[in-house]
């Protein structure tokens, strides 16, 4: 019997995936690696000192640095992303999302925040989330990053339910992994493409249907 829902922050409650996307994108291109969006799919989820690695690996640059300045470069990195989230507002809230937590609410469900940002408890204070939550469960809680299950499976942890009960929903593909390492119904919110290894996949948050969302995840149990 489903008992909890459990949330990505950036690119399904809101979109500071974007966001996130155009300050690694600077930094690419400041250290000599301009990439594109095709290979920000691979960032997406992923921690920051991850997601540096692999845009250096990208350029062949991973030797390039001392361990000090690619400390530099993710914090120079995090300024810009700050600097772009500073104005957010519940006006951001991606569509459909709000009534998808009411309808979960309604329903009795538990309500969990999986988000490897370490930035995602002020983007929920901004966007006038955070109260909502019965759990986050951010950086700070965890060792391992996505697709790690270990953010899941903590906040499955948390909610006092089993992983098998519960619903995650992400944007990333390392998100998606996650879920599905943690035992979850995965439900994908993005390309199909990218997403293949989700249950369910919504092009953008305002296909979201709870009611069909259950109805698969009851059909697969
Ligand atoms: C998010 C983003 C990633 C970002 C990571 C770390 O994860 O999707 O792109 O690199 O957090 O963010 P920060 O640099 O703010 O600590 P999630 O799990 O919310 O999708
Ligand atoms: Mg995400």
């Amino acid at each position: 019997e489903l008992q909890a829902i459990i949330f990505d922050l950036d690119g399904v409650i809101t979109d500071t995936a974007e966001y996130h996307y155009l300050a690694w994108k600077q930094l690419g291109e400041d250290v000599g690696v301009p990439f594109t969006r095709e290979f920000n799919e691979e960032l997406k989820g992923v921690s920051r000192m991850d997601s540096l690695e692999k845009i250096l690996a990208l350029g062949n640059k991973h030797n390039d640095f001392t361990a000090d300045e690619k400390m530099s470069l993710a914090e120079k990195k995090n300024e810009h992303y700050v600097s772009l989230i500073q104005n957010i507002s519940p006006t951001d809230i991606l569509p459909k999302i709000e009534e998808l937590i009411a309808d979960i609410k309604k329903m009795g469900l538990k309500l969990g925040l999986a988000s490897v940002s370490k930035n995602a408890l002020a983007v929920m204070s901004s966007l006038g989330l955070k109260e909502q939550f019965d759990v986050i469960v951010d950086a700070a809680t965890i060792k391992k990053g996505k697709p790690d299950p270990e953010i899941f499976l903590r906040a499955a942890e948390l909610l006092n339910v089993d992983p098998k009960a519960c619903i995650g929903i992400e944007d990333a593909a390392a998100g998606v992994d996650s879920i599905k390492g943690a035992g979850m119904f995965a439900v994908g919110v993005g390309s199909e493409q990218s997403l293949s290894k989700a249950d369910i996949v919504y092009a953008s948050t305002s296909e979201l249907s709870l009611e069909k969302i259950i109805e698969v995840y009851n059909k697969i149990k």
